[in-house]
């Protein structure tokens, strides 16, 4: 039976590094994360579960985010959400055999999101099951994947209402989530918007960003990982821009720290469903305070 069109999951992320080795060396020994080298030369993939890969990391040198990709069910769910994309106007590109094997998928389209972030719509995602999941550091638990998508992004938006209506078109639901009062006299808006019962996997508010993307939260299924994972980021003196502390929508612990890209990484554990009763907050229950300024995200969260 055909299903609603939607997106059901944040499924991969494509970035582009300007320091590969780097990048594998942070991803495995302080994430946790599997480095998986194949023949390609431009890339390296990232896996954090039994899927092929979550992360391509291009070796392109942009230290930015190329590429969200978004799952739908199947077949049917990608025709019907397409057409949907199309009578409303958006430019959308199904695209050929050859680049969907390049995704290692069964299906793909692109476009891009009102703010300008490559968005990729597929079904199908390349499951190896024939080669387990090994963490690149012990891990006492994984990742938290699986139906509720690899994470979540926050991404630059220039107009707040026309990405609202993208992405609720692709299925999300959600809206403002926070109005934190700043400095001078004036509220940061931020909506928070959910596909599953991750409490949102993309947000964004209208604040400028030197990149697309400001950081993308990973959570793991134990403490004791992202105990260690913040003790790494001690240990290796590498960039804290938030502190430990928990959000007041997703109720999650997590802490912000620098990738070697410069944008964050937000690692975290025990994120709460997401609800579909809009309400907002003013603050976080604590913590978050801000310990490297400089990231895009210099707000005064509790
Ligand atoms: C988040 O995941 C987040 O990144 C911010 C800034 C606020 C609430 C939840
Ligand atoms: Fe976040």
């Amino acid at each position: 039976m055909t299903k609603y069109p939607a997106v059901i999951e944040l499924g991969y992320m494509g970035i582009s590094v300007k320091d590969p080795d780097a990048w594998k060396d942070f991803a495995s020994t302080i994430l946790g994360m599997q480095v998986l080298n194949e023949e390609d030369a431009d890339r390296f993939y990232l896996r954090m579960d039994n899927w092929h890969h979550r992360i391509v990391v291009h070796h392109s040198g942009q230290d930015d985010l190329e590429y969200l990709g978004w799952r739908v069910a199947g077949k049917p769910e990608f025709e019907l959400l397409g057409q949907k994309l199309q009578d409303a106007g958006y430019n959308i590109r199904v695209c050929d055999k050859a680049e969907a094997d390049e995704r290692m998928v069964l299906g793909l389209m692109k476009m891009e999101d009102p703010g300008g972030n490559p968005t990729e719509i597929f079904w199908g995602p390349r499951v190896d099951l024939n080669n387990p999941f090994h963490p690149g550091r012990p891990l006492h638990g994984k990742f938290l994947t699986g139906d509720q998508g690899l994470g979540h992004c926050i991404v630059r938006q220039t107009d707040v209402a026309a990405a609202q209506k993208f992405y609720s078109l692709l299925g999300f639901r959600g809206d403002v989530e926070y109005r934190i009062p700043l400095p001078n006299g004036m509220t940061a808006e931020l909506l928070f918007m959910h596909c599953n019962a991750r409490d949102h996997s993309i947000a964004f508010g209208a604040m400028p960003a030197a990149k697309r993307i400001n950081h993308l939260m990973v959570e793991y299924t134990h403490m004791e990982d992202l105990g260690r994972t913040h003790q790494l980021f001690r240990d290796n003196k590498l960039d804290i821009a938030l502190q430990l502390g928990i959000h007041a929508n997703d109720k999650a612990l997590t802490f912000y720290g620098a990738t070697p890209s410069g944008w964050l990484i937000e690692p975290g554990w025990r994120g709460a469903p997401s609800l579909d009763n809009a309400e907002y907050y003013v603050g976080d229950i604590f913590g978050h305070g801000v310990e490297k300024g400089g990231y895009g995200l210099d707000v005064k969260l509790s």
